[in-house]
Formats: C-alpha cells, structure tokens, sequence
C-alpha cells in the first residue's frame, strides 16, 4: 500500500520552487508515485506532516570528505600573511593532508569521515559525492575511495564517488607531473574502475596542480573507461578549464571565480552545470566573484556545494553554504536551493532525484519550516524535522 504524507507545503523544484501550498507526496517502493495538491491525493496510509514543508532530500555534490588530519594551522599561517599557494608551495597545503591521509587506515579514514557526514545527514542530505584526491599513489587512492562506499553501507545515505588523482603533484613527483599521472595516477583509476568504486573522474586544472593539457590526458583515461568527468576550474586564475571540461562534455565545472564569457557559453552549449563553493571563497578570503550574472544570462544550471576539505572548506554545511551562496555571490535562496537540489543532482549526471515527482526515488526532507527560503536564510542549527529515505520514514 502507498504511504501518504499530507497537510506539508511542498517545494517539488519543477521550475522555481514548485511551491505546492497544501500538497500532498504518495511514496510506494521506495519511489515518487505521485505529488500535488492534497485535496486530490490517492488513497493509502495517510500521515500527517502538521504543515511543514518538504523538500527533495538535499544532494552535496561536491565534498572532499574522506581525509586523515586537519589543517588549522595553515589557517593561522594563512591570516599571518601567507597565501594559499605560497603554503601548498611550501610543502603544506594540499600534500600534508597527502601525508595523514597515506598514514591512515582504512578504518581511521572511515572513522574521521563519519561525523562530518553525520553533521551533513542531520542537515536534510540524502546524497553525497565524495572524491579522493589526497592519496595520490595507487595503493591510497584505493583506499580512500573504498572507505568512501563503506561510508554509504553505514548510513542511510546515498554516496557517489569520484576519482580526483590528478589533484596536486606528490613531493615524490615533484617537477614530474606528467610522469606521475602516467605511473599513479591513471593506473589507480583503472585500478579503481576495476573494483567499481567510481562514478566520475575529477581533476584540479591549475598553476599549483595541472595544465589543461595533462588534465586532458585523464579525461582521455576516463573517457576510454566510459566515466564521465567533471573539473575544478579557474578557481585561482583563468586557464580555460571550464572550455576544456565543456570540451569534454563534463557533468560540471566547479568554483568558477575567473570564469570568462567563452568558458560560459562554452558550458552552457555543452549542458555542463556551475557548481558554486562559497565555502573556500570565504575561508581563502578570496575577493573576486564568480560571474553568477553571466551564468544566467547563458542559462547554465548552478548547483551549490560545501566542497568539505581540511584546507579551503573546512564545513559541513550545504544550508550554510546556501546562505553563503547568497550573501556572498547574490543567488537567490530560490537558486541556492535548486542549487541543492535539482541541479546537483544533474551535476552529478543523476536524473533520478532532486525534485519531488513521480518516478523519482523518494529522498525527502521534511523542516521545521513554513517556506523553502528559510533554508538558506539561517545562519546556524539548520531547521530538519526528518529525513526520508527511499520512502522511509524513519531513515
Ligand atoms: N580546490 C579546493 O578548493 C580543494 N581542492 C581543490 O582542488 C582544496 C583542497 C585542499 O586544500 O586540501
Ligand atoms: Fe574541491
């Protein structure tokens, strides 16, 4: 028999919010069966969500979670004057995480990891992508992307993986990357893609990590195993890695800060989405704007995500880095939450979640909360009542 959920203020995402003032969802078999008005509701096991609005479940479709250590200390480096390269350049940065993260098992890399993703479950998320990147050999690379499916076996949450070895240059390749995404790199993603732990394949296109060509070399890989990819790009500078993405066909390009007005067209004609990180903006002090105008005017989807790392985003909140996302940039909440929602889910190629209509897998969050704007108005303790997961009400 369907189960009901009535008396909720529904915020489906079709176009805009979607709002459904009095609505009603029916969930059977872990799906969507069936969303609308209340009054028209099919018959089943009604329950009663005392007014509350429901949204689909929230999709982080960019995080970094699965990492050893933590860095506050090149946070206090950074605000005595250094800058972020100066830092990676100085052997911190990304490759001191490379050293706790090879220090650690694979249990100890499961058990840092679980309660960042239990913070981000008692948000409202119901999907999670979680990239390597901070192994960079073959043999941690594996383990950092098996640790992140374990994740998905101990909650009641969906985790999705990429590949992200061409993220910095190890200091044992120092001067060689092109050497050592040939002997690490791309053998670890075959290796990987072997025992089916990824979903995508990633990379850090930039002056501190790699040229638009090494980066095309792994899409190279990628593409010959039939992944799709995704890239950080012009997140520092401007090397034209969003056209390269688009190039491509990427699922997105992600940050976005020095895009120009070719990477967009060329992102929008390839239906490659923005991901938009508020949260290593703020933490890098960064001061220039990624063009959220021009990316409308091109009409090229904007998802939203915390980009969770020990270095640039230290969070685990997406409503955070909703809010951040229009304080700091001037999205609407409308677009923050889309950005959560729909279009995070198109970000990470799933066309199975991120509204709230029939067919669709029944992820949902219920809040404490009266209209979807107040998701990404608050500042602190998000307002969750409940998740729902695959039509569960007590996930
Ligand atoms: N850009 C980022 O913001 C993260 N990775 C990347 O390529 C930062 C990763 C880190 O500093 O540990
Ligand atoms: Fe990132």
């Amino acid at each position: 028999m369907a189960t009901i959920l009535t008396n909720a203020v529904l915020a489906t995402m079709a176009g805009g919010y979607g709002l459904i003032p009095r609505g009603a969802v029916a969930m059977e078999g872990g799906r969507i069966l069936w969303a609308g008005p209340e009054a028209e509701a099919p018959p089943g096991e009604r329950h009663d969500m005392g007014g509350r609005l429901i949204t689909p479940a929230l999709i982080d479709c960019h995080t970094h979670l699965v990492f050893g250590g933590q860095r506050a200390r090149e946070f206090e480096m950074r605000l005595n004057g250094a800058s972020y390269e100066e830092v990676a350049r100085a052997g911190g940065g990304i490759v001191s995480t490379v050293a706790a993260t090879r220090g650690a098992s694979e249990e100890a890399l499961v058990a840092q990891a679980l309660p960042r993703l239990d913070q981000m479950i008692a948000e409202g998320v119901g999907t999670v992508e979680v990239k390597s990147g901070y192994g960079l050999d073959v043999e941690t690379e594996l383990r950092m992307l098996r640790a992140a499916r374990r994740l998905g076996q101990m909650r009641d949450v969906r985790i999705i993986t990429t590949f992200l070895g061409a993220h910095a240059v190890p200091p044992e390749y120092k001067g060689r990357a092109g050497d050592y995404l040939a002997e690490q790199a791309i053998p670890a993603l075959r290796a990987a893609h072997a025992e089916g732990l990824v979903d995508a394949v990633d990379g850090f296109c930039e002056g501190i990590a790699f040229s638009p060509d090494q980066i095309a070399q792994v899409f190279a890989a990628a593409k010959a195993l039939g992944l799709p990819v995704k890239l950080h790009a012009e997140q520092l500078s401007n090397l034209g890695g969003a056209a390269l993405a688009a190039r491509h066909g990427a699922l997105s390009a992600d940050h976005l800060e020095w895009l120009d007005d070719d990477g967009a067209r060329a992102m929008a004609a390839a239906g490659t989405v923005a991901v938009i990180l508020p949260g290593a903006f703020y933490t890098l002090r960064e001061t220039r704007l990624p063009p959220i105008d021009l990316l409308r005017t091109h009409g090229v989807p904007m998802a939203v995500a915390t980009d969770c790392n020990p270095g640039t985003a230290p969070m685990t909140s997406l409503c955070l880095a909703m809010n951040m996302a229009c304080t700091l940039f001037r999205m609407t909440p409308q677009e923050a939450l889309a950005g959560a929602t729909a279009h995070a889910a198109h970000a990470l190629g799933l066309s199975d979640r991120g509204r709230i209509a029939p067919g669709l897998i029944a992820d949902l969050a219920v809040w404490e909360a009266g209209h979807p704007a107040e998701l990404a108005y608050r500042i602190g303790p998000t307002p969750l009542h409940r998740r729902i997961i695959g039509g569960r009400l007590d996930a």
